[in-house]
């Protein structure tokens, strides 16, 4: 059935574009958001005063670096696997200390873009140089698959970011369930979790005034019209950013300001939007520590830690095997 499917489009990204924009309601998945000029717009949202996500995640990892590297090292060597490590600004702290702490281990980065990987690894060489770096490049769930051969030595697993923030519950879960699965009862997982927060200040993340986020959730309509020969107009779109307080999920959509048809030729689709029809194309999920072991429990782990900012603002937890 899905084989069937697959081969009347010339790629999954088509797939889905399809089936998002023949939905009620229409929907896109945020994960195409990053091609290369996806990726370009995240990190200058990453550098963004509203955004504090990162800013917050960085200073946990600077206060807490001495414990954290001493929680991750073992008599043995061990493997530092990252998933999605971007541009490492935030790991190489932790590098950096276990450098100079002589803990043996092996960074070994997964990412989606081989360019981030090869840039990350040239700046490892220039910076940390002692840091035996092996990259891998590849989608989270391939890389959960490989995860389970990385077995003879210790594993510390890397999440970093609230990256897990954009699946809901049940794909959260899965997610974490098939780390569990690859991990060894020394092995660890750790991994940030935006936390809930005055509402407003969610807000402003994600609706920043100069309209980076703008420019990053339309990015979507700008990639089908490159590759699927669409025609997109994104300035008939309204960014709109929601945050439900009582479920901690922040919601981006792309709204149509008018009535309008939309050809995507490579589809041979003509998409119609009502006026004011929206698009829903994110969630960026916040967490409490109830969710969080909650989650956890679900896919077979227990928390054995976590460290805060000084506001609890972001959250990173420590897991192992339940
Ligand atoms: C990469 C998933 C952590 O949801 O905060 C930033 C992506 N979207 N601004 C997030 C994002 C809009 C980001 N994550």
């Amino acid at each position: 059935m899905k084989n069937q499917s697959a081969t009347m489009f010339e790629s999954v990204f088509a797939e889905d574009t399809h089936k998002g924009l023949t939905s009620y309601p229409k929907f896109l998945h945020s994960k195409y958001i990053y091609d290369k000029k996806g990726d370009k717009l995240f990190q200058e949202i990453m550098a963004m005063p509203e955004y504090y996500l990162t800013s917050c995640e960085f200073d946990i990892l600077k206060q807490n670096k001495t414990d954290i590297a001493k929680i991750f090292s073992s008599e043995n060597d061990f493997d530092l696997i990252e998933l999605g490590a971007g541009d490492g600004k935030k790991t190489k702290l932790l590098l950096k200390e276990l450098v100079d702490k002589n803990y043996k281990f092996n960074y070994l980065p997964v990412d989606i873009s081989q360019n981030v990987l090869d840039e990350l690894e040239n700046a490892l060489k220039d910076e940390i140089p002692q840091v035996s770096v092996k990259t891998q490049q590849g989608t989270y769930f391939e890389t959960l698959e490989k995860l389970a051969e990385y077995n003879s030595r210790k594993k510390v697993i890397l999440v970093l970011g609230s990256n897990i923030g954009n699946l809901s519950h049940s794909e959260a879960v899965d997610f974490l369930r098939n780390i569990a699965v690859a991990m060894s009862d020394d092995d660890m997982l750790f991994m940030g979790f935006d936390q809930k927060k005055d509402p407003q200040i969610i807000m402003n993340a994600y609706n920043d005034p100069a309209g980076i986020t703008e420019r990053f959730n339309k990015n979507l309509l700008v990639r089908i019209n490159h590759e699927l020969d669409g025609e997109f107009e994104v300035e008939k779109f309204k960014h709109w950013e929601t945050y439900d307080p009582e479920t901690g999920t922040a919601r981006s959509f792309l709204v149509s300001k008018e009535e309008q048809r939309v050809k995507i030729n490579k589809l041979e689709l003509e998409v119609k939007f009502d006026a004011w029809e929206s698009i829903h194309t994110e969630i960026s999920q916040k967490y409490d520590d109830a969710i969080v072991s909650w989650l956890a429990d679900e896919a077979g782990l227990v928390v054995e830690r976590n460290f805060a900012d000084s506001d609890n603002s972001f959250k990173n937890y420590i897991f192992r095997r339940k």
